[in-house]
């Protein structure tokens, strides 16, 4: 795909005069934007069906990533990257008088998800195609992405996401491979002419899920893989049967919207419909193309691996069953044997409100099909356990099917060959605590996969200045191999190289200060510790903790305002599910804070806060090359894994951290002295439950300082948060703080003066610093997803490439 600068220009005017019949100088941004996107887009588009040619006739094994979420961001940069176009057409274009950064920024961001969970899909798809795997993306291609999120009165507020507006570049729509989804309607078994069961239906309503296909492009190594999204329609032969706009509309909001919650699990038709609908449409396709290939069916496994995102996809593992049964003329046990080889499962959380348990009636009357299946499973699992264990008790806890409801987590651990968490910590809580019992069931199936990050985006791209210091003082390598940034390590005491990251990290917080200025109109110094916590806002990821400790220092510099105070710039990026009251409630308070800080004038600018709004992978690009700190507070045990904390640590970041997650294996990786851990252990917090003495009103009543921050919130001190302000100190006295961060708050400030401390010592900071970026390459999404495809989805890199 290489070319030259020169045929670069001649291609783009070429392209941009067929397109829009005019020349460079007449062309909006969004015009020369669409003239690139399409140009690249032929381009790749060759190796896409080599790709697949190439995967087709070594009839290789696919693994196929079913995930309800996807969150690339924009595509353009990363594309050109991997495609090896970069200076290219950067040069090419400067030539003709564009930047390349106005083009890019004319691109929506692609937001089809809330959090950690979608963006960790899209590194690994950027991975898979980058380790020449053959691997696919399976997902909904969702009309409105996450909401856009604005502040008023500091309040949040959502509007909608209407990504497609200004059109896709990328996806290729496929009216070949469109297939139909069944809901609803009756059904009962009869005898066909050879005596097997066979379903009849009655009534059923019949979708049409037509796929939208991104390729997924591997760096510079001529592999295009696939995304393939669906999106409903009304099948031609039932077009009849919709005639008001209504109606119609019922059925096209089923890939309308993205479920903006990730806090909790609530019944929801149209959620559930969801599910189904790109589990069977993905599922058909894969059956399909299994075909072409002309090999036995009962051999499948042998060529299809089906990964499990979390527990939304989980009805993979009925509508597999249901396919081989019902259309491949399976036997119960030979078609259980393949789903079992066929499936494995990702577990992303363990906060109990977050796993999916529908309503049985709800699952018989959608798919009364995929229900009869699921009563069989679960009957088929009560029976073999019975057998293997004396406690009955554990079935109860273990079964599908119990109170009235489908436990889906149940459901995608029983019928999935492989089930793994996402950092060390967790996927050991898994096994001793949380999924214990299916533990002790089935020992050989739990296995850990540390999270990754895709370092091509969040250091190549998103970090031009580090990345040309890097390419200076180590050489390119790592760009290839992240593991060689432990190169960076004999450069820990040269002066010379320290100043040069630190001239880097200052750029990128100008940037970022610019930025700040521009969107919210604050000022700020680059020369402030940048302290940021990007992520969802949820209870336990503890923003409050972090605006208790800003408040604490405010009232530090408002009792003494001639002491010295180093200079912090608190920034934070989250947005909350909008039916999520006490985090919006907690976004309210830290915004009214932050106009109190920002405008006392006792404060001198030594404290400023900065909520940044509408925070996505876009903006992340930008916050976190700044910055200075990374605060990574969760209560222990609660975090899955995370992955900003290792985006920042790679950025140069310097962690403060409870040992949770992933926390635990960057302190593991940097060592004790280069991160800053505080807080109860996981054990500890295991201790207080069993025990019941945590007493949040102690820590209230005999520590001054959480007292005297606690009343700010009542006593009319941060202005407008009357009742905000009420709920927040009810959650800590009343309901006894459910998140221990009162217990955590003393250590906590403990550590963050340390941190003030040490970056007062330049040389020492900058330093602890290069130690963290030169760790973090053990965080690579390359080597990752590596390891799902050895030990889980056993899939091979294609041998023989040869470029077309
Ligand atoms: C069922 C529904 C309410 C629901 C929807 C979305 C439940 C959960 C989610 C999303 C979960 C999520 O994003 N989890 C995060 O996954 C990351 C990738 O593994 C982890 O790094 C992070 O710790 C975890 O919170």
């Amino acid at each position: 795909m290489k070319m030259t600068k020169e045929q670069f220009i001649t291609q783009f005017k070429k392209r941009l005069s067929e397109k829009y019949a005019m020349g460079v100088e007449d062309a909006s941004p969004t015009e020369l934007y669409n003239t690139l996107g399409s140009l690249m887009h032929s381009a790749y588009s060759s190796d896409r069906h080599h790709t697949w040619r190439q995967y087709l006739l070594n009839k290789q094994k696919q693994a196929y990533y079913f995930s309800i979420e996807f969150l690339p961001g924009k595509l353009m940069a990363s594309n050109l990257l991997n495609m090896d176009w970069l200076e290219t057409v950067e040069e090419g274009l400067a030539e003709l008088g564009i930047d390349l950064a106005d083009l890019t920024e004319v691109e929506q961001d692609m937001a089809l998800g809330n959090g950690g969970l979608g963006r960790l899909a899209s590194c690994f798809m950027d991975s898979i195609a980058s380790c020449g795997l053959p691997g696919n993306g399976n997902g909904i291609r969702y009309e409105y992405g996450l909401f856009k999120q604005k502040f008023i009165d500091g309040h949040q507020v959502e509007l909608p996401d209407d990504w497609l507006s200004t059109g896709n570049v990328w996806e290729v729509r496929k009216d070949s491979k469109a297939v139909d989804v069944c809901f609803y309607g009756q059904v009962h078994l009869e005898e066909d002419a050879n005596g097997k069961l066979k379903p009849v239906y009655k009534n059923q309503q019949v979708l049409r899920a037509v796929p939208y296909d991104t390729g997924m492009i591997g760096y510079k190594n001529n592999i295009v893989n696939n995304m393939r999204l669906w999106s409903v329609e009304i099948p031609n032969s039932e077009e009849s049967k919709y005639r008001s706009l209504e109606e119609r509309r019922t059925i096209e909001d089923l890939t309308a919207v993205l479920y903006p919650d990730d806090s909790n699990a609530k019944g929801q038709m149209t959620r559930l419909a969801q599910e189904y609908f790109f589990v069977s449409a993905g599922i058909q396709s894969i059956v399909r193309y299994y075909h072409t290939l002309k090999e036995p069916i009962h051999r499948i496994h042998e060529y299809v691996a089906i990964h499990i995102n979390d527990t939304h996809p989980a009805l993979c593992i009925p509508e597999f069953m249901r396919i081989m049964l019902d259309e491949e003329g399976m036997s119960w046990e030979e078609a259980w044997a393949v789903t079992l080889k066929v499936m494995s499962y990702t577990n992303h959380t363990i906060m109990a409100e977050a796993m999916e348990k529908w309503p049985i009636d709800m699952l018989k009357q959608l798919l009364p099909r995929i229900y009869q299946i699921i009563e069989e499973i679960d009957r088929r699992f009560v029976e073999e356990t019975e057998l293997k264990v004396h406690d009955r008790s554990i079935i109860d806890r273990t079964r599908i099917i119990n109170h009235n409801q489908v436990h889906m987590a149940h459901l995608a651990i029983i019928g999935s060959h492989s089930i793994n968490g996402v950092a060390k910590l967790h996927s050991e809580l898994l096994k001793t605590v949380v999924l214990h019992d299916f533990y002790s069931l089935y020992p050989a199936r739990f296995n850990n996969k540390t999270n990754g990050i895709a370092e091509r985006r969040w250091l190549q791209l998103a970090n031009r200045p580090l990345s040309s210091v890097l390419d200076k003082t180590i050489g390119t390598s790592w760009r290839d191999n992240p593991e060689d940034l432990q190169q960076l390590l004999n450069y820990q005491d040269d002066q010379k190289v320290l100043n040069a990251l630190a001239a880097a990290k200052r750029q990128n917080k100008e940037n970022l200060a610019a930025l700040i200025k521009k969107t919210q109109d604050i000022t700020v110094s680059p020369d402030a510790i940048f302290d940021v916590q990007i992520k969802r806002l949820h209870a336990y990821k503890r923003q409050l903790l972090n605006l208790m400790h800003i408040i604490k220092c405010y009232q530090d510099i408002k009792n003494n305002p001639d002491s010295e105070f180093y200079p912090r710039v608190f920034i934070f990026g989250a947005k909350a599910a909008p039916s999520y009251a006490y985090a919006k409630t907690i976004i309210k308070c830290i915004n009214e804070t932050a106009n109190l800080v920002n405008n006392d004038p006792d404060v001198k600018d030594r404290l400023k806060i900065v909520f940044l709004e509408n925070y996505n992978v876009s903006l992340a690009e930008v916050i976190i090359p700044a910055a200075d700190v990374s605060e990574q507070i969760s209560l222990a045990s609660k975090e899955a894994s995370g992955t900003s904390n290792m985006k920042l640590m790679l950025n140069g970041a310097v962690t403060i951290a409870t040992l949770d997650g992933a926390n635990i294996e960057i302190r593991d990786a940097v060592g004790e002295e280069n991160i800053n851990i505080f807080g109860i252990t996981e054990q500890e917090v295991y201790d207080y439950y069993e025990s019941n003495t945590y007493s949040a009103v102690s820590y209230f009543e005999k520590d001054p300082v959480i007292r005297r921050v606690l009343e700010a919130f009542i006593d009319g001190t941060i202005p407008n948060i009357q009742s905000e302000g009420r709920e927040v100190f009810d959650s800590l006295i009343r309901y006894n703080d459910e998140f221990f961060v009162l217990r955590d708050f003393e250590s906590y400030v403990k550590a963050q003066e340390k941190i003030t401390e040490c970056y007062k010592d330049k040389r020492k900071w900058q330093k602890i610093s290069l130690i963290n970026i030169a760790n973090a390459g053990v965080f690579s999404a390359d080597e990752t997803v590596k390891r799902y495809a050895d030990d889980i989805w056993q899939i091979e890199p294609v041998t023989e490439y040869s470029s077309k």
